[in-house]
């Protein structure tokens, strides 16, 4: 069997979805996702620059093979933007494979070990109140896991996951549209005094039965981290996302020294090596890799095994600026993984979106249940394609008050 041709198509419903589309001498063809939020662009070149060119020619079932020759031949290893057009070529390959072998993806993984898998949905407002609404939204649609997000009083701007408008709170979706970025002010000082209380709070309307989340987008330091943990501590949060930049790796040790809060992290990781110390180390208990960033299924399931020996569970980023296929990859490691924790569902399926990649994965009472059609289970509809074209974005930037640059 022979990989024959491949193509590339960025655009789509309100993202620049990438999308790969590899076609084989068997009338059987594999689709991938390749987004990389704000930098699309550059994953769909080096795709049809370096990778399309190689892969002509190679046999689609030898993926791990495939998988090797383009990590270990690009002597550069790694970065979000090959590991993106790694993630899309390795995810198109299994769909092959499972279309040969007529069976779903998770079954090739060992099968179900559960019927519907637990997403949290992304409640947010402006203020308390707003947030409230959004959030009871949510519970009554079903959700048992909700991730909350309040604008602080005082802080120049909203800050991550903030609904600027009322109209937001049901459905969030970030505008990052232009070149240039959008500019965020962020005070840690406020937001460490009004946060903390405002989670009691929350605890306080949704019971004991709803999961929390709260996602803190790297913005603090370990120690302010330490004192925040220790202080939700009695909150009962199922997670605190990304309470220090990812890239220090060390200063998770400090969080855990002072706070039992689960910590997850990674959903800015390409690789098993940004995240095997956090993981061997147990300083973490939850990855929030995605399929796409992180080189694929077959490097994706490599660092699932690998928290499943340490106790963390999978947590897998599931943005709107994933496409539906990244999603469908990670619904089937979702049905088998056991070590599953929770999956980020933020993609409320539109009709323009259903109509570009038609699929029956589909979500019931707050949990989502994998199709059983062959391969990722997701098509890809050209005709649709065709009316979709390039914008670009930016993610916004965060100055302290003073100027400083911050992380976003
Ligand atoms: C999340 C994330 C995102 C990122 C975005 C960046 O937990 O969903 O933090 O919202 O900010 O995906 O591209
Ligand atoms: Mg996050």
């Amino acid at each position: 069997m022979k990989i024959t041709s491949a193509k590339v198509f960025v655009g789509g419903p309100a993202k620049n979805y990438v999308t790969l589309k590899i076609m084989t001498d068997q009338d059987i063809y594999g689709l991938g996702d390749a987004t990389l939020n704000n930098r699309e662009t550059l994953p769909a070149q080096y795709l049809t620059d370096y990778l399309i060119p190689n892969l002509i020619g190679m046999d689609p079932r030898n993926s791990e093979d495939i998988w090797q020759f383009f990590f270990k031949g690009a002597y550069f290893k790694r970065g979000p933007i090959a590991m993106a057009a790694f993630g899309a070529i390795d995810m198109a390959l299994w769909d092959i494979k499972g279309k040969l072998a007529n069976m779903p993806l998770y079954q090739l993984f060992g099968g179900k070990s559960r019927e519907g898998a637990m997403v949290y949905a992304h409640a947010t407002g402006s203020d308390l109140e707003d947030l409230l609404d959004s959030i009871s939204y949510f519970v009554e649609q079903g959700y048992k896991a909700v991730r909350v997000q309040c604008g602080i009083p005082g802080m120049p701007t909203a800050s991550y996951g903030v609904s600027e408008s009322k109209a937001d709170v049901k459905n969030y979706i970030t505008n990052f549209s232009g070149v240039k970025p959008k500019i965020e002010v962020w005070d840690t000082e406020r937001y460490m005094r009004y946060m903390p209380h405002t989670l009691e709070r929350i605890r306080e309307h949704v019971g004991p039965d709803i999961k929390v989340l709260h996602d803190v987008h790297h913005r603090l330091r370990p120690r302010e981290a330490a004192a925040f943990a220790k202080q939700v501590e009695s909150v009962g949060l199922f997670w605190l996302e990304d309470p220090t930049p990812a890239d220090d790796q060390d200063a998770l040790k400090l969080l855990r020294q002072h706070s039992t809060v689960p910590v997850a992290i990674g959903e800015v990781f390409n690789s098993i090596w940004d995240c095997n110390k956090l993981i061997e180390n147990e300083l973490i208990d939850f990855i929030r890799v995605a399929v796409t960033y992180a080189g694929g299924i077959t490097h994706v399931k490599r660092i699932v095994d690998l928290a499943g020996l340490h106790h963390v569970r999978t947590g897998f980023h599931g943005a709107p600026s994933h496409s539906p296929l990244c999603m469908a990859a990670q619904a089937h490691l979702n049905a088998w993984a056991p070590n599953f924790g929770i999956q980020e569902y933020l993609i409320l399926g539109t009709p323009e979106c259903d109509a570009l990649f038609p699929s029956e994965h589909r979500m019931a009472g707050g949990l989502m249940y994998v199709s059983d059609a062959p391969g990722l289970g997701v098509d890809f509809n050209e005709t649709e394609a065709a009316r979709y074209s390039y914008t670009a974005g930016s993610h916004p930037v965060v100055r302290l008050e003073d100027g400083t640059l911050w992380n976003y």
